[in-house]
């Protein structure tokens, strides 16, 4: 009988698919996630790993696990799996594509809207009681609609912030590795500099890599407008935060709003939570209860099939592994 570790709590439906299969089923089901010292000692004996963005999947794990076929992540970003000791053992790593583009994308444009609108910050401002008397100078906002939007990284989801933001009837510039065809009426610029100096708002949709590291620092930082906001939902370590303090607290730039930070959480005595000028959201882009049920079933999908030896429908690394896999079938 196959074994499967999940190391967050989840729905009573696909507890209920995983057990379903016949595997035997472990849960972490404590309210904070395993320490690496937990997950280590927790992965002894399985098959299986449906694992979460707090959980750092790295060759000490996966050398824990000799007979572990297949990592299953939650999510569609997989930073915090060692994809390279993976696919070095033969491990099959999977993740939630596609499913959680649109609810990432919303959040996004609510990021941006609020920011525009001020619903970050004038709703606490009349609950402190200070809303006075009809000024036609005061509280001013931004537009939304013709301004310019920046899109950095054009894969489902800021395709799906492309689509948005012309209903809004916004322009739309993207950076991309790769110029795409279908571009729902966003404009290609081929350099990170141009979309910077030409956006009002940049949304930033690409993932963490070693090359988009501290990839929104000082010197990114100058060359956007100082009246630009900026947004980011994919991960915190693709901001540099001294960086983005300094400029927000500078006027270097207008405004951010995080989903992403790093650490996370982030600590309550953060310079940025200082900033009125900064919205920061608790990592919760793909966080509806519809979205976070398909991003479940289709972990259940992925791991089930790693453990019974099939390769599973969303795996990110089958070509490199194809000669060594783990996975049989
Ligand atoms: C997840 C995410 O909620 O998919 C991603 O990459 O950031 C989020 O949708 C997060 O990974 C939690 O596991």
């Amino acid at each position: 009988m196959p074994k499967i570790l999940v190391t967050r709590r989840t729905f009573p439906e696909s507890a209920a698919a995983l057990r379903a299969s016949g595997a035997e089923v472990v849960i972490w089901e404590d309210s904070d996630a395993p320490s690496q010292a937990d997950l280590i000692k927790a992965v002894a004996d399985i098959d299986g790993l449906y694992a979460h963005i707090t959980n750092q999947v790295n060759a000490e794990v996966m050398d824990a696990a000799p007979n572990l076929k297949v990592i299953a992540e939650f999510g569609v970003g997989y930073d915090n799996i060692e994809i390279a000791a993976a696919n070095e053992r033969g491990i099959a790593v999977c993740n939630t594509p596609g499913i959680l583009s649109e609810s990432t994308a919303d959040e996004a444009f609510a990021l941006l809207a609020s920011m525009a609108r001020r619903t970050h910050d004038l709703p606490a401002m009349v609950k402190r009681g200070e809303w006075g008397d009809f000024d036609p100078l005061g509280y001013l906002a931004t537009d939304i609609h013709h301004k310019t939007l920046g899109i950095v990284g054009m894969g489902n989801i800021g395709s799906e912030m492309a689509k948005r933001a012309a209903g809004f009837n916004m322009n739309v510039l993207y950076f991309n590795r790769k110029k795409r065809n279908e571009e729902f009426g966003a404009t290609y610029v081929d350099s990170l500099e141009e979309i910077l100096e030409r956006s009002d708002y940049v949304s930033l949709h690409n993932p963490l890599t070693p090359e988009t590291t501290n990839m929104m620092s000082t010197d990114q930082f100058k060359l956007m407008k100082k009246s630009a906001i900026l947004i980011n939902t994919t991960r915190g370590p693709v901001v540099d935060q001294d960086a983005l303090y300094e400029a927000l607290k500078s006027g270097e730039i207008a405004g951010a709003a995080l989903d992403v930070t790093v650490p996370e959480p982030i600590p309550a005595d953060h310079p940025l939570l200082t900033l009125d000028n900064c919205l920061i959201m608790p990592h919760v882009a793909s966080a509806t209860g519809d979205t976070r049920m398909k991003m479940a079933m289709m972990s259940v999908e992925n791991v089930l099939a790693g453990v019974a030896g099939d390769w599973p429908p969303y795996c990110v690394n089958q070509a490199e592994i194809a000669g060594n896999a783990r996975i049989k079938n």
